[in-house]
C-alpha cells in the first residue's frame, strides 16, 4: 500500500479530534491527500456499532462483547474506508485505533494482551499504522474536559482507577515501540499542543512522501 497510516490515541478528552484537524489542515497545504476518520466509526455500519459501544444501558456489556464489537466495527471501516484509502496514495489521520483497544480493553477491563492480538491478527492482517501520536494528559484534566461538554459516554462514566490503567497502557506500549510513538504532552495549553505538532510536521511529510 502507498498511502501513510497515522493513528491518534489517548485517554478521555485529550484533544485528539481537535488536532486531528489541524494536522490534516497542515497536510493539506503541502499538498497531500488526506483523509481524516475516527474509531469505533468511520463507516454508516461501524458508526451504528459505535452507538451500541458508547451508549449508556441497563443492561452491563461484558468486557468480551465489547472486544468483538469494537473489532467489527474495524473490520468494517477497515474494509470500506483505510485499506482503499491507502491503496489511493491517502495519508489516513485516524482518530483512535487497535492501540486503544490494548488501552481500554486490555489495561482497562483487564482483557490478556494475547487475545487482543489474535484478534488484530485475524481483522488486520499485517497492517498496523505507520505513526501513531499518543496525546498524554493526566487523567483528571482529560475527564474534566470530557465532563466540561454534558452528558458523559458508557466509557466516560468509568471511574479514575480504569482511566489510569488505560493511560499507563498507552505509556507501555509507547515504551516498547519507540519508533512507531510519539507522545505528546497534551496537558499544555492547545496552542503550545499545536506547536509540538509544527515540529513533528517534517518527519511526516518525509514519511509521507517516502
Ligand atoms: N474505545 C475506542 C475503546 O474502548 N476501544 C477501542 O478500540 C476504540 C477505538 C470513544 C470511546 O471508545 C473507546 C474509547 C473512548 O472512550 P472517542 O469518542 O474517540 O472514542 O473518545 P473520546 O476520548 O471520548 O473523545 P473526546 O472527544 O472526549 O476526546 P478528544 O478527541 O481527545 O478531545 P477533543 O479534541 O474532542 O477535545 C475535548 C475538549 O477539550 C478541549 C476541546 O476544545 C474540547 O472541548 N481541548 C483543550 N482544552 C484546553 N487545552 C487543550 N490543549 C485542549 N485540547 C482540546
Amino acid at each position: 500500500m502507498s498511502g501513510l497510516f497515522i493513528t491518534l490515541e489517548g485517554p478521555e478528552g485529550a484533544g485528539k479530534s481537535t488536532n486531528r484537524e489541524y494536522l490534516a489542515e497542515c497536510l493539506r497545504r503541502q499538498g497531500l491527500d488526506v483523509l481524516m476518520t475516527r474509531e469505533p466509526g468511520g463507516t454508516p455500519l461501524a458508526e451504528r456499532i459505535r452507538e451500541l459501544l458508547l451508549a449508556p444501558s441497563a443492561e452491563p456489556m461484558a468486557s468480551d462483547t465489547e472486544l468483538l464489537l469494537v473489532f467489527a466495527a474495524r473490520a468494517q471501516h477497515l474494509a470500506q474506508v483505510i485499506r482503499p484509502a491507502l491503496e489511493r496514495g491517502c495519508v489516513v489521520l485516524c482518530d483512535r485505533f487497535t492501540d486503544a483497544t490494548y488501552a481500554y480493553q486490555g489495561g482497562g477491563r483487564g482483557l490478556s494482551t494475547s487475545r487482543i492480538a489474535v484478534l488484530e491478527a485475524f481483522v488486520q492482517g499485517d497492517l498496523r499504522p505507520d505513526l501513531t501520536l499518543i496525546f498524554d494528559l493526566p487523567v483528571e484534566v482529560g475527564l474534566a474536559r470530557a465532563a466540561a461538554r454534558g452528558r458523559l459516554d458508557r466509557f466516560e462514566q468509568e471511574g479514575q482507577a480504569f482511566f489510569q490503567a488505560v493511560r499507563q497502557a498507552y505509556l507501555q506500549r509507547a515504551a516498547a515501540e519507540p519508533q512507531r510513538y510519539r507522545i505528546i504532552d497534551a496537558g499544555q495549553s492547545l496552542a503550545q499542543v499545536q506547536l509540538s505538532l509544527d515540529v513533528l510536521l517534517p518527519q511526516l511529510l518525509e514519511l509521507a512522501r517516502g
